[in-house]
């Protein structure tokens, strides 16, 4: 079975929609959760499932380069064919990324190239868009600019805050990761730095589309 290792920094919502999915379905195995902050909630709910947790707090080391290298040892040691992202909020290093190139995944919540970096659900009511969501994406240097794996779509409302949107761009995360690693886990899709784009075998799930009339899952 592909096995996987998950990155965290906080609450641990979309890791725990990875380990129901892990636990349904056996298309992957996760070998390990591993968080940079050490009160992260997603913690515990690894600790729940059974599943090795690691911590290794960013903030006691003196660059980026030192904690990606010992982040890299840490990864490693898992011997994981994956290596996951979700809701990890430190920016890595070139020297981590392609190390792990073509199996090295994040969940951004925009629909990319819109709104890289941080306070998507922001950026999306500034902006004014009618449709905002998340994307999978394989992780490369340049920050949140991988190839697209899946994207899921909501509607914005009139009267949604950063808040309200969020919260349902979130419930279609849960979604939408799972199925693209599970997806990517069984070779349906692939990407290596040397084909350049993106290699599609067989038939991919249409994207994910949440209706105007659901407002809340
Ligand atoms: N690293 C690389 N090289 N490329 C990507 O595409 C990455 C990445 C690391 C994380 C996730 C990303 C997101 O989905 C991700 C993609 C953190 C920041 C950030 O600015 C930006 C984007 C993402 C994650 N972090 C601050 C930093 O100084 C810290 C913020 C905090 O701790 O709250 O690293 O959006
Ligand atoms: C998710 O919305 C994820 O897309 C986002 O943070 C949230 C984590 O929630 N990721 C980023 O913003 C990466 N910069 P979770 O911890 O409950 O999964």
């Amino acid at each position: 079975m592909p096995s996987v290792v998950i990155l965290i920094s906080g609450r641990g919502s979309n890791l725990q929609a990875l380990i129901d999915h892990a636990t349904e379905t056996s298309e992957y195995q996760i070998r390990a959760v591993i968080s940079n902050r050490p009160k992260a909630a997603g913690l515990d709910l690894a600790r729940a499932a059974g599943i090795e947790t690691a911590v290794l707090d960013h903030t006691l080391f003196d660059s980026r380069e030192a904690f990606d290298a010992e982040l890299a040892q840490l990864v490693d040691g898992f011997q994981a064919n994956w290596v996951v992202l979700a809701g990890f909020m430190r920016v890595l290093t070139a020297g981590f990324v392609n190390r792990y190139l073509g199996r090295l995944i994040n969940i951004h919540p925009s629909l990319l190239p819109a709104f890289p970096g941080l306070k998507t659900h922001q950026q999306a009511i500034e902006a004014g868009v009618r449709l905002h969501g998340a994307t999978v994406h394989f992780v490369t240097p340049e920050l949140d600019h991988g190839p697209i794996v899946d994207q899921a779509a909501v509607q914005v409302l009139p009267d949604d805050t950063a808040e309200t949107l969020a919260a349902r761009v979130l419930q279609l995360e849960h979604r939408l990761f799972p199925r693209a690693l599970a997806g990517l886990c069984a070779g349906r899709l692939n990407w290596t730095e040397a084909s350049g784009s993106l290699r599609v075998n067989g038939a991919l799930d249409a994207p994910l589309l949440i209706d105007i009339s659901n407002k809340g899952h």
